[in-house]
């Protein structure tokens, strides 16, 4: 069956739902349906802008990356737009493969020609004549509806030359990824598609000077992507008003686990983390801790429920939104099983390029079964040292956020110590 989002979340005085708002409601496969609701009135208010005008109101809207780091879009734009050397090209990252992420293929199964719109407009503030799509390869229902929308549009003037006859021409060619994680690191996507294996690159350069086929290159998550044409169409200020003044708009979370109506909810930042459990109509059983912001992110205990979800709420709670991750366990659930698995799966996904994730992911691995056999204040200690070092010395996001959820699964929830054996 479809993906369909949970209650369509809500929190109290949030308004409308935003990025939701076409999913379930209309014909995926349908140009007239998405017109039909607003479809391409962002694209029409782009050309009216010009390149620089879209950039700026992407700027003033404040929107940041969804994909995990928060990095301000417009930003990104402003110095992929600015690069001299040519072509430029667009990357929509939609390899999503986070545990507990699941919203990109919501809105890729549910809204396609959202995306198509969206990186159009990113095309055209961005100077690039194409762009490409990396989707994740276990999505095949996403994958057909997008080709079909791609399809669609380029019948209807909306992708390929003379874009609206507007003078622009841009399209876009799909890539799938082939089941590695790492794949959804930004480098190591323009190394897949451009036919190498999956790794990640050193940064800088960044992409914005040398990216795919080493030029200019923009990467956004599709979430992101979404936002754009709602920005353009409600326009920055409004869009700026919803949220907080550093998270601005509005945020899906995938909400999964012990939880009474697990899905995708969207609400405004700002909302409390028990604002959006309520929504879901809380925890199955005794809430225990909820894991926020997925693999790589922080564990939070049920006495932390008033943590504001927001990039600089969750940061000053020593946790992380990361790519919208809830993960729900109530008192049934065994955290070091929990711990193992994460443990395992970046053991799995490392792609073994730098030693101190090639092998830290290991070591840690090793300690964690040790440890929910037997407490040792010795492993302990070896945790915290091989965490460091990933941390501090690893390549990229992988390697270095690979520690984090056992981190705080110690030091707050205290899993293995005296606090608490668990
Ligand atoms: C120009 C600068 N651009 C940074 C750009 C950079 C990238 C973006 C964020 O990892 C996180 C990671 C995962 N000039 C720039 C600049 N940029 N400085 O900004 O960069 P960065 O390096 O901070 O993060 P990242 O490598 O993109 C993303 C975490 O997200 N994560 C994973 C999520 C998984 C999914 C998914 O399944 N969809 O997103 C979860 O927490 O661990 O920390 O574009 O180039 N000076
Ligand atoms: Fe590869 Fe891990 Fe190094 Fe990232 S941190 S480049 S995943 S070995």
């Amino acid at each position: 069956p479809d993906v369909l989002p949970g209650d369509g979340g809500r929190s109290p005085g949030s308004g409308e739902l935003v990025l939701l708002r076409r999913i379930g409601v209309v014909d995926p496969l349908s140009l007239d349906d998405y017109r039909a609701t607003g479809g391409y009135t962002g694209l029409r208010r782009a050309f009216e802008l010009g390149p620089t005008g879209v950039i700026r109101e992407v700027l003033e809207s404040g929107l940041v990356g969804r994909g995990g780091a928060a990095f301000p879009t417009g930003r990104k734009w402003e110095a992929t737009a600015r690069q001299l050397d040519r072509p430029h090209y667009l990357v929509c990252n939609a390899d999503e493969s986070e545990p507990g992420t699941f919203k990109d293929r919501v809105l890729m199964e549910g809204d396609p020609f959202a995306l198509i719109e969206a990186m159009t407009i990113a095309g055209y503030a961005n100077g690039c004549t194409l762009g490409y799509l990396y989707i994740r390869g276990e999505y095949p229902r996403a994958l057909k509806r997008l080709e079909n929308a791609i399809t669609v549009a380029r019948s209807r003037g909306l992708l390929g030359d003379d874009i609206l006859g507007q003078g622009f021409s841009f399209d876009i060619e799909i890539r799938r990824g082939a089941g590695a994680y790492i794949c959804g690191e930004e480098t190591a996507i323009f190394n897949s598609i451009e036919g190498f294996r999956g790794e990640p690159r050193t940064k800088p350069p960044f992409p914005v000077e040398k990216g795919l086929f080493g030029k200019p290159t923009v990467v956004n998550n599709v979430e992101t992507l979404v936002n754009v044409p709602h920005i353009l169409e409600m326009g920055a200020a409004a869009y700026a008003a919803v949220g907080t003044s550093s998270s601005t708009g509005t945020k899906l979370f995938c909400v999964s686990g012990t939880v009474e109506r697990p899905g995708i909810y969207e609400v405004p930042f700002g909302a409390s983390l028990r604002d959006l459990l309520d929504l879901a109509g809380g925890a199955t059983g005794e809430l225990r801790a909820v894991l926020l912001g997925g693999a790589a992110g922080a564990f939070v205990r049920a006495d932390e429920l008033d943590i504001p979800l927001t990039f600089e709420g969750t940061r000053a709670a020593g946790a992380t939104l990361g790519s919208g991750v809830v993960l729900v366990l109530n008192d049934t659930v065994e955290l070091p099983g929990v711990l193992l698995r994460i443990a395992e799966f970046f053991r799995d996904e490392s792609c073994g390029q730098c030693v101190p994730c090639r092998v830290g992911t290991v070591r840690q691995e090793e300690a964690l079964h040790r440890l929910s056999k037997r407490r040792s204040e010795g492993d302990l200690l070896l945790l915290r040292e091989v965490g460091q070092a990933m941390r501090d010395a690893s390549i990229c996001g992988l390697g270095q956020t690979a520690w984090n959820a056992v981190e705080s699964a110690i030091d707050r929830l205290g899993v293995f110590t005296a606090k608490e054996s668990s």
